[in-house]
């Protein structure tokens, strides 16, 4: 038996990725870029077991059934395939992320599996390729694979879409809970609805490349200002593409909206504050290190808040063989 366990934390993209040009192989409409998280780690072990008849997964303690299971069983028979290994595997996990926090993604959970899953199986990749591999269970998944401030390209195939790190000035974010309820609509769902039925998908997916130049361009220069404005102007303009929809998918609730009213106030008064959102309701604010704890206080009364700095990406903990 052959055993690898790794840790991953969530990231939050400040250029977002919403579209898919291949939804087998997970390739993005439009690159990404975001922030690795130093908070929320999920720590996931693969024992490869030449006793299993089927992949076991586990989360928090819970035996797996359905989708999520059937997700981690697709992405381990790439993995096995990469391998040459026809071995099941048993997958456990634990997010640490509080079902609250509405940040139990995918893209650390992915991350943290193809790391481990990668080292148990027996592959010995590059940091690219693993970004790759982590892509194809999730697309954000690629960028937590990466230390601090991740691109992801999109590229034109499996081989060039992949992400890596990129020089830019220190920030850090402090994540607004609003409110912890599981989301009504799904990423990967909502994601297929936008590109099908929102009239101004296609808009969304030129200007984010070239949003995406621009803010490459002010990380290169140190301007976090402008990084800064890049990030709320390219949430909103996802948000609108996504309420456009046809039903229409609003994800934002007035809480939100509150959060992005009270960091242009902060923004007022000196403070270097920026809103972001994903797929809910919960806002997250792109400051500098030195403002966590004056954004935190200011945002208090509108929801629970964690300050997050920059994290380290996917890494191993511990691989070992062992006798089964
Ligand atoms: C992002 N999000 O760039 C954007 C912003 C949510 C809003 O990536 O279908 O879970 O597994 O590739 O990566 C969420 O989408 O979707 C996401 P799949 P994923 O972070």
């Amino acid at each position: 038996m052959k055993q690898a366990t790794a840790t991953a934390t969530p990231n939050l993209a400040l250029v977002k990725y919403w579209g898919k040009r291949d939804s087998n192989l997970i390739l993005p409409a439009a690159g990404s870029l975001s922030l690795t998280l130093d908070i929320f780690p999920t720590t996931t072990t693969v024992e490869v077991r030449e006793d299993l008849r089927a992949d076991d997964f586990s989360l928090n303690g819970i035996t797996q059934t359905g989708v999520p299971a059937e997700r981690v069983t697709q992405f381990l028979r790439h993995v096995r395939e990469l391998a040459g290994s026809n071995s099941f595997a048993r997958v456990t996990s634990h997010n640490e992320a509080p079902t609250a926090a509405g940040l139990a993604s995918s893209a650390s959970g992915f991350a943290a599996l193809a790391t481990a899953a990668s080292a148990a199986y027996g592959l010995d990749l590059s940091q690219r390729d693993l970004s790759r591999l982590a892509r194809r269970g999730s697309g954000s998944a690629c960028r937590s694979v990466i230390p601090r401030v991740a691109v992801w390209h999109a590229g034109n195939d499996d081989e060039t879409s992949f992400a890596e790190e990129v020089a830019a000035p220190a920030m850090a974010m402090v994540i607004l809970v609003v409110d912890g309820a599981k989301k009504a609509v799904s990423s990967r769902e909502a994601m297929r609805s936008t590109a099908r039925t929102s009239p101004f998908y296609a808009a969304w997916i030129t200007s984010t490349e070239a949003t995406l130049r621009e803010m490459l361009e002010a990380c290169a220069t140190d301007d976090f200002a402008r990084i800064g404005e890049i990030t709320e102007l390219n949430a909103l303009r996802m948000h609108a593409t996504i309420q456009a929809c046809d039903p229409p998918i609003r994800y934002l609730a007035p809480r939100s909206v509150a959060a992005f009213d009270r960091v242009a106030e902060l923004r007022n008064s000196g403070v270097p504050a920026y809103a972001t959102a994903d797929a809910g309701p919960n806002v997250a604010v792109l400051t500098r290190p030195e403002y966590t704890s004056q954004v935190a206080a200011a945002l208090q009364d509108l929801g629970t808040t964690h300050i997050a700095h920059a994290g380290q990406g996917a890494h191993l903990l511990t691989t070992g063989e062992e006798s089964s």
